[in-house]
């Protein structure tokens, strides 16, 4: 059996070791033009000329949860996509939506600011009734932030193409509930994959419709946002503030309005980041699974686009 491997990152030289000593019974290379046919390519960010080059995998590894930038390429039809399926990731995003969402409602930013000028001042309490908080996608990593912030006693809503039942956790499903989704929640945290239905989803209309004094989370993909439109609630005082992890160009550009803006927090694409390790053995347990002929999680449905 053959394995290529190829990311954009360049960081071959620890998950192809990695990846070789998971499949002892593999042989495991770097893809390169004009590699050997593979059975299996394990991938982020590939050139079309891989999967040109490569007709006869029976399946295609995706180092990552989401897949918008594989699903551009021209992919042979029927060849299985498998993305990752948590591997470690949940848990880093359920620490970094709790980590903005109490930063944000005890206003940890307003006394990092007094700190600054030597103020020692309190502010009131805040009810949590007041800050409901919406998730937008109750997937792997969705559903696990929204179980963590109803830990913290928030009301949690959250919306998803089918409907779910999630202790704590009130379900919107589909376009007709996305209003009313939005009425409903004051914090909202996107946590969508990048399709042709959630393209722009927050857009002017629907920063709109999110309760007043909202704050946004995107730990997405930055497309979701519309950026002009956000900078617009935000400075219309519709909105009270933002946290950002994606961007729709990423490294984020010098000269953004983002980097500036003193109620917006940016980091640099870091919420969940891929754990080597874990990723490496989740995707070495579903190619024996796969050699063996049973199912594996995190099969991409081309068609949905997630
Ligand atoms: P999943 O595929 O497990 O979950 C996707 C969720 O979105 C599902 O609940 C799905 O609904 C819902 N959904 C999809 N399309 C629609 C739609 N049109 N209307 C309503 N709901 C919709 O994905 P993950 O949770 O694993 O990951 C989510 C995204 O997070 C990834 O695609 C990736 O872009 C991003 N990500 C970002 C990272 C970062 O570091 N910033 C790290 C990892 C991932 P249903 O359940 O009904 O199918
Ligand atoms: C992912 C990401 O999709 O890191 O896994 O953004």
């Amino acid at each position: 059996m053959r394995v290529v491997y190829y990311s954009v990152d360049q960081d071959h030289a620890r998950w192809i070791p990695g990846l070789q000593a998971a499949l002892p019974q593999a042989e495991v290379s770097l893809w390169a033009p004009g590699a050997p046919p593979a059975d299996y390519a394990v991938v982020w960010k590939p050139p079309q000329q891989l999967l040109d080059e490569q007709p006869g995998l029976k399946a295609l590894f995706n180092t990552g949860a989401g897949v918008d930038a594989l699903l551009q390429l021209r992919l042979p039809a029927g060849l299985p996509v498998i993305r990752l399926d948590d591997a470690g990731m949940s848990v880093q995003m359920a620490e970094y939506v709790c980590h903005a969402v109490i930063r944000h409602f005890r206003e940890f930013d307003g006394y990092e600011a007094d700190m600054a000028h030597g103020k020692w001042s309190f502010r009131k309490p805040r009810s949590r009734l007041d800050y409901p908080v919406g998730i937008l996608g109750l997937g792997v990593l969705g559903e696990r932030v929204a179980r963590s912030v109803a830990q913290f006693d928030f009301p949690v809503n959250g919306w998803s193409r089918s409907p779910k039942t999630l202790p704590g956790v009130q379900s919107f499903a589909g376009a007709d509930q996305l209003d009313a989704f939005l009425a409903a929640s004051r914090i909202v945290v996107c946590l969508l994959p990048l399709t042709p239905d959630t393209r722009d989803l927050l857009n002017a209309q629907r920063l709109a419709r999110i309760r007043p004094g909202g704050y946004v989370i995107n730990v997405a993909r930055g497309a979701h946002v519309v950026d002009a439109d956000l900078l617009a609630a935000l400075d219309s005082g519709h909105l009270a503030g933002a946290t950002l992890d994606v961007f729709r160009t990423e490294p984020l550009p010098a000269g953004h309005p983002f980097w500036q803006h003193p109620r917006i927090t940016v980091t640099p694409h870091t919420s969940a980041r891929t754990l080597r390790s874990e990723s490496i053995a989740q995707i070495a347990g579903k190619i024996g699974a796969l050699q063996r002929g049973e199912p594996v999680a995190g099969k991409v449905d081309p068609s949905r686009g997630y």
